[in-house]
């Protein structure tokens, strides 16, 4: 395959709801959309830096710039393939969430030159997968229950809630109290610190599904610590930056589950190596979220189809996050998201929305 011209579109979706975490609050999706146009098609992908380095060390300004000085420049030739790209990108350290969208992109056109699924691709074989919904900080218990009782009347039947200093126990203790069997986890977004697991230990009352990335993305230690101090599964996001990092953490014991996230990996392929190598642990994992547009929650699902995933993901149906899409809305019945299972990542990116939310466009040559 050869890539002709690669298009950088930005866009900006206003969130539904403004989500505030530990590290900031996001009232809209400033998201870069890339189309690479290649000899055998147009394949499209998605880039899950925020617009601040406050998740990971990437932004998306920053993103796009890795992408255009140093990325573009080495997938020339008529041989490139959504393999060989991690082999031509290997001498860029880093950056995972700018590869991730390139190699989605690759991946998207030479699957549906190919006729073939990304969930085929990837191996993975159910039609419907679970889900769940990540619910922000809010000023007030009583908002928190409000926006947790209109997405268990959506029908999901997860919960995540963000967690930091001054805001756990307590908003824990008042959505357990009005949902006794709701399945429900937390996120802390590296807020806490090696002084706070007995403070976090106070979770263990509200049979929570697991708690994530208590401490800092280095600090496989303390996540350690924590695991053997508290009954709450112990799961790693931040930490998870490649196979080799996740292979350190189990060994260590430093958790029981592992949130999977292609951009922060640097990619769907990469993700599922460290799918197989949690499987073969008996690691539990599941699929993470970052605010995506339709196209990565497309790709996201397929991921989410493997058979470690067996726990619900970070993937809500569209009217969770935006009133009108880049693509055709997904719904959630029953907990659960269909699975795209046409070409590539098996949705149709619709063109008058994308040129609505467009701000703008840029187009590199390899
Ligand atoms: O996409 O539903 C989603 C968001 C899921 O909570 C979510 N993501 O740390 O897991 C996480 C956060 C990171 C993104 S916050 C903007
Ligand atoms: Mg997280």
């Amino acid at each position: 395959m050869r890539l002709e011209e690669l298009e950088l579109r930005r866009i900006s979706l206003p969130l539904v709801t403004p989500f505030r975490t530990s590290f900031g609050t996001q009232v809209e999706r400033d998201a870069l959309v890339v189309a690479a146009r290649t000899d055998a098609g147009v394949g499209w992908g998605e880039c899950t830096a925020l617009t601040w380095p406050g998740y990971s060390s990437e932004w998306i300004d920053g993103a796009q710039e890795v992408i255009r000085r140093f990325l573009v420049p080495l997938l020339g030739g008529d041989d490139l393939t959504a393999d060989r790209f991690h082999r031509r990108v290997a001498g860029v350290v880093g950056h995972p969430m700018a590869k991730a969208a390139l190699e989605l992109a690759l991946l998207d056109a030479e699957l549906r030159a190919g006729g073939t699924s990304l969930r085929d691709r990837l191996g993975g074989s159910r039609d419907r997968v679970e889900v769940g919904v990540s619910v922000g900080i809010t000023d007030t218990l009583a908002e928190l229950v409000d926006l947790v009782a209109g997405y268990v009347d959506d029908g999901y039947t997860r919960v995540k809630l963000k967690i930091e200093p001054g805001w756990d126990l307590e908003p824990v203790r008042a959505v357990r109290e009005r949902w006794p069997e709701l399945r429900l986890q937390v996120d802390a977004n590296t807020a806490y610190g090696p002084g706070d697991l007995d403070h976090l230990a106070g979770l263990d009352a509200f049979d929570l599904l697991l708690i994530e990335q208590p401490f800092p993305e280095d600090d496989l230690l303390t996540h350690r610590a924590l695991a053997r101090h508290i009954a709450t599964p112990v799961c790693l996001d931040e930490s998870i930056t490649s196979l080799a990092v996740t292979a350190t953490a189990i060994e260590l014991g430093a958790c029981s589950v592992v949130n999977i996230k292609p951009g922060r990996i640097g990619g769907y392929l990469p993700s599922a190596a460290i799918h197989d190598l949690c499987r073969a642990a008996g690691v539990a994992v599941w699929c993470g979220g970052m605010l995506e547009t339709g196209i990565g929650r497309a790709a996201n699902l397929a991921l989410a189809s493997l058979p470690g995933f067996t726990l619900p993901g970070d993937i809500s149906g569209t009217a969770r996050y935006y009133h009108h899409d880049v693509t055709a809305p997904f719904v959630v019945e029953g907990g659960t998201l269909p699975v795209p299972t046409g070409p590539g990542i098996g949705v149709d990116v619709d063109a008058e929305a994308l040129a609505a939310a467009t701000t703008s466009v840029e187009v590199l040559r390899p």
